[in-house]
């Protein structure tokens, strides 16, 4: 017999969670007993966002399933930020919070919360566990409920009192995703649509955020010389710098390339779920009936025919739909590279980018892009909220097998922690993060973390004293009006060498060049910090 703590434990490590985020908290301490000595990994955070986005990042790279431990009531509540990230960017994560003894349950008791009303439109699954008895089958249940297409979070609550209960040890096997099938009869009919097709487009989606959808993807994209966009910030499915690729669809499309891409005859859709910014407030195709003919493939049937009624919708893998289709005797309408070429044009205005200069300090984006020729030919970015991000997204060509990981929710603090993670995950990558200074106040004390296991990590830190996209938002609809959006901060270098890491200063554009490239050759954790132009990004 062994603790209904130490049986949660042992069903993750079988299912391959060899790491583990916390912060610690009186209420689970027989998770802590049963990690004791175990080859689990336990990362302790700071806060339990940080906890809970280190979890995210590591789901974003590994594709498997992660899990954070967090306290009842205030931990729980911190936590809340990352099932909310999870449940948007389709991850598939586990948060587990420890909770009042059972006796103790409904009575709103010392911390005590109810996580069904809480977590309960942000979660596919939360579940308490009052009886121990049950825990192979919750565990089993929400594995396969997290990992599921659409991928997301579930909660699992704990009792404290439950936790000691002493449980069977018994064998676990691993969890092995239901095979399914791609639907040959819809790559026919998606086939006969794009080779009547004038002005196809492809829509890329997370789906394919993996090193078999991006070959997939390049396959049958290059097979049907199909122009590509990709979905909202999902930039690493396609390379950047191959002349098929029109960036992402979301805020940072000029009006005239929106106005190219509406000309689309035949949109094919491919593992997206085609929210929001996406399709530009559901206008992109039309919802429901879009104008023009629709091709929609994803694994999750739920999504399908909800707010896009498709001509051909496919529920089955991504990968395997573009792998089948690009064998199905392409044919290359008459006027296809021009229709390319134009889409792409509009992309080449967008990430146009020549040196600037300014009064009141470093363009960011002349970083940006000082950055982008030092990054290794696998380096992995991890990227916070706000323009820092929004340059990087334009001007980061990512080129498989680099990766972009960051928060499609655009929540600000998963930068920081989320390449911690990473790093953890991928020792020998390069791995850079770029951060704003309003981002990095809010979780940038993980560079703790980095400093003890002596992370390399490269820490771009964008120093406006501002929460600059919110301020160019605030100039544009109320001009001159400025409230709430200063910041005070602190000198970013000095704070980064009180932790233990190493910090630069980019004052001029003449450091630029010196301070990345000593930053860069730091064996351990670095940041750079710019003192970056506000006005730069404001409205002229
Ligand atoms: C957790 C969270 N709170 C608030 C916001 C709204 N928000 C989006 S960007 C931003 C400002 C980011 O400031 P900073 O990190 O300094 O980057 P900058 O835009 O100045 O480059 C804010 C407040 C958010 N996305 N996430």
């Amino acid at each position: 017999m062994i603790t209904a703590g130490r049986l949660i434990i042992n069903t993750l490590a079988a299912n391959g969670v060899d790491r583990v985020y916390c912060v610690p908290g009186e209420s689970f301490l027989p998770i802590f007993d049963a990690l004791y000595g175990n080859t689990i990994d336990t990362v302790v955070a700071h806060h339990e966002s940080s906890a809970g986005f280190m979890a995210l990042a590591d789901s974003r790279i590994t594709g498997r399933v992660s899990a954070a431990f967090v306290s009842r009531g205030p931990g729980a509540t911190n936590a809340s930020i990352a099932v909310h990230s999870a449940d948007q960017d389709g991850v598939p994560f586990i948060l587990f919070i420890g909770q009042v003894p059972r006796k103790n349950l409904r009575r709103r008791s010392f911390q005590e919360i109810d996580y069904g009303k809480m977590f309960g439109d942000i979660a596919k699954w939360v579940v308490e566990i009052t009886d121990s008895a049950r825990i192979p089958e919750i565990m089993s249940r929400a594995i396969q409920i997290a990992t599921a297409p659409t991928p997301g979070p579930v909660v699992i609550v704990m009792p404290e009192d439950m936790l000691e209960d002493m449980v069977p040890e018994t064998a676990i096997p691993a969890f092995k995703p239901a095979a399914s099938e791609v639907n040959m009869a819809a790559v026919a009919e998606a086939a006969a649509l794009l080779r009547a097709a004038q002005k196809p487009l492809l829509i890329a989606g997370g789906e394919l955020c993996t090193a078999e959808g991006r070959a997939a993807l390049a396959a049958c994209a290059e097979a049907w010389q199909l122009p590509v966009a990709c979905s909202f910030r999902r930039h690493d499915v396609f390379d950047g710098t191959d002349r098929k690729f029109i960036g992402d669809l979301g805020i940072q499309n000029t009006p005239a390339q929106i106005a190219a891409v509406r000309e689309a005859d035949v949109v094919f859709a491919i593992g997206t779920r085609l929210g929001d910014l996406t399709t530009q407030g559901y206008t992109f195709p039309e919802s429901p009936y879009p104008q023009r003919k629709l091709i929609h493939v994803l694994a999750d049937a739920k999504v399908l025919g909800v707010d896009f009624r498709a001509d051909v919708a496919a529920a089955c893998p991504a990968a395997g739909f573009l792998r089948a289709l690009a064998k199905a005797s392409p044919n290359i309408t008459a006027g296809r590279d021009a229709w390319t070429a134009r889409l792409r044009g509009e992309r080449e205005k967008i990430i146009a980018w020549t040196d600037q200069t300014a009064a009141d300090g470093v363009v960011f984006g002349n970083v940006v892009m000082a950055t982008v020729q030092r990054l290794a030919p696998d380096a992995v970015m991890t990227l916070d909220a706000g323009l820092s991000a929004a340059m990087f997204y334009k001007h980061f060509p990512v080129k498989a097998p680099q990766q972009l990981i960051a928060s499609i929710t655009g929540v600000m603090g998963m930068g920081v922690p989320g390449a911690v993670s990473i790093a953890m995950r991928c020792p020998g990558r390069q791995v850079v993060c770029a951060v704003g200074d309003g981002s990095f106040l809010m979780t940038g004390n993980e560079i703790a973390l980095a400093v003890e296991r002596k992370l390399p990590i490269r820490f771009i830190l964008a120093a406006n004293k501002s929460y600059g996209s919110i301020r160019l938002n605030q100039e544009k609809e109320y001009p001159g009006h400025v409230v709430g959006t200063d910041l005070t901060t602190p000198e970013f270098a000095a704070l980064a060498e009180a932790f233990g890491a190493k910090g630069f200063v980019i004052r001029t554009d003449a450091d630029i060049g010196p301070m990345l490239d000593a930053a860069f050759a730091v064996d351990g954790p670095a940041l750079v910090e710019v003192k970056t132009s506000l006005s730069s990004i404001l409205p002229k």
